[in-house]
C-alpha cells in the first residue's frame, strides 16, 4: 500500500498554501490520511536550510551553492518525511517540489536542466509527484497579493523577467508531462479556483 504524492507548484502568491490546506480538508473528509508539507522545509535540518535560503540577512548563496542546498533538504525531507508516510499509505500534499528547482534555479537562475536531472536522479530515485497541481496567473498578480502580505524574502524581490521564465517553465513541463500536471487558473476568485480542485478530486476518488 503506498499513499499519493500531490506536489502544488507556481509563482509567488498564486495560491499555494491555501490550495494545499483546501485539498487537505477535502480529501480528509473523504477518508483519506492527509500529510501537508513544504519545500525547501518539513524537517528541523531541511527548515534551516530554508531560512538561509530565503533570508536577507545572511551571505547569498551563489547559483550552484543554491540548487545544492535546494536539494540538500530535499534529501532529508525525502527519507525522513515523504518516503515513510507515502509507505505507510498516506497521502502526500507537498507545496513546492522538484519542478521548483527546474523552475527557479533552472530557467530563473540559469543553471543547466541536465545538471538538475542528473541531481533528481541521484537524490529521488525513481521517486516523482503523481501529480503536480500547477497554479497558473501572470507573476504581477501574485507579487502583489506577496507584497500586500509584508516584506518580501530574496526570490520575491527578483526581477519581472524571472518570474516570466519561472512560469514560462512550469507551462513548459505542464506540456511535457500532460500525464501528471493539471494546470489551474490560479488568477480566477477562490470560489472558483476551489471548484476547480474540487472536480479534479472527484477524478481520483474511484482510486482510493
Ligand atoms: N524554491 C526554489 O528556488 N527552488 C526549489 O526547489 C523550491 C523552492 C522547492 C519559497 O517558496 C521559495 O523557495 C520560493 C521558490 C524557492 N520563492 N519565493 N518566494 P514558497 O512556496 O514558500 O514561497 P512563495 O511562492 O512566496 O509562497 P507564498 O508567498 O506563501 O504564496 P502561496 O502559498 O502561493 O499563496 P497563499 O499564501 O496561499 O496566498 C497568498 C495570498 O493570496 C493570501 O493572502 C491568500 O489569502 C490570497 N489568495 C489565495 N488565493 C487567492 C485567490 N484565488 N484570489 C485572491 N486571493 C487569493
Amino acid at each position: 500500500m503506498t499513499g499519493r504524492f500531490i506536489t502544488i507548484e507556481g509563482g509567488e502568491g498564486a495560491g499555494k498554501s491555501t490550495a494545499q490546506s483546501y485539498l487537505a480538508e477535502k480529501l480528509t473528509a473523504q477518508g483519506i490520511s492527509v500529510m501537508q508539507t513544504r519545500e525547501p522545509g518539513g524537517t528541523p535540518l531541511a527548515e534551516a536550510i530554508r531560512r538561509n535560503l530565503l533570508s536577507l540577512d545572511e551571505e547569498a548563496p551563489v547559483e550552484m551553492a543554491e540548487l545544492l542546498l535546494v536539494f540538500a533538504a530535499r534529501a532529508q525531507h525525502l527519507s525522513k518525511v515523504i518516503e515513510p508516510a507515502l509507505n505507510q499509505g498516506q497521502w502526500v500534499l507537498c507545496d513546492r517540489f522538484t519542478d521548483a528547482t527546474y523552475a527557479y534555479q533552472g530557467a530563473g537562475r540559469g543553471l543547466s536542466s541536465k545538471h538538475i536531472g542528473k541531481l533528481e536522479a541521484l537524490v529521488q530515485g525513481d521517486r516523482r509527484p503523481d501529480t503536480v497541481i500547477l497554479l497558473d496567473m501572470p507573476p504581477e498578480i501574485g507579487l502583489a497579493r506577496a507584497r500586500a502580505r509584508g516584506a518580501l524574502d530574496r526570490f520575491e524581490q527578483e526581477k519581472h523577467a524571472f518570474y516570466e521564465r519561472v512560469r514560462q517553465c512550469y507551462l513548459g513541463r505542464a506540456a511535457e508531462f500532460p500525464d501528471r500536471y493539471v494546470i489551474v487558473d490560479a488568477a480566477q476568485e477562490l470560489s472558483e479556483v476551489q471548484k476547480s480542485l474540487e472536480a479534479m478530486i472527484a477524478g481520483w476518488s474511484t482510486d482510493v
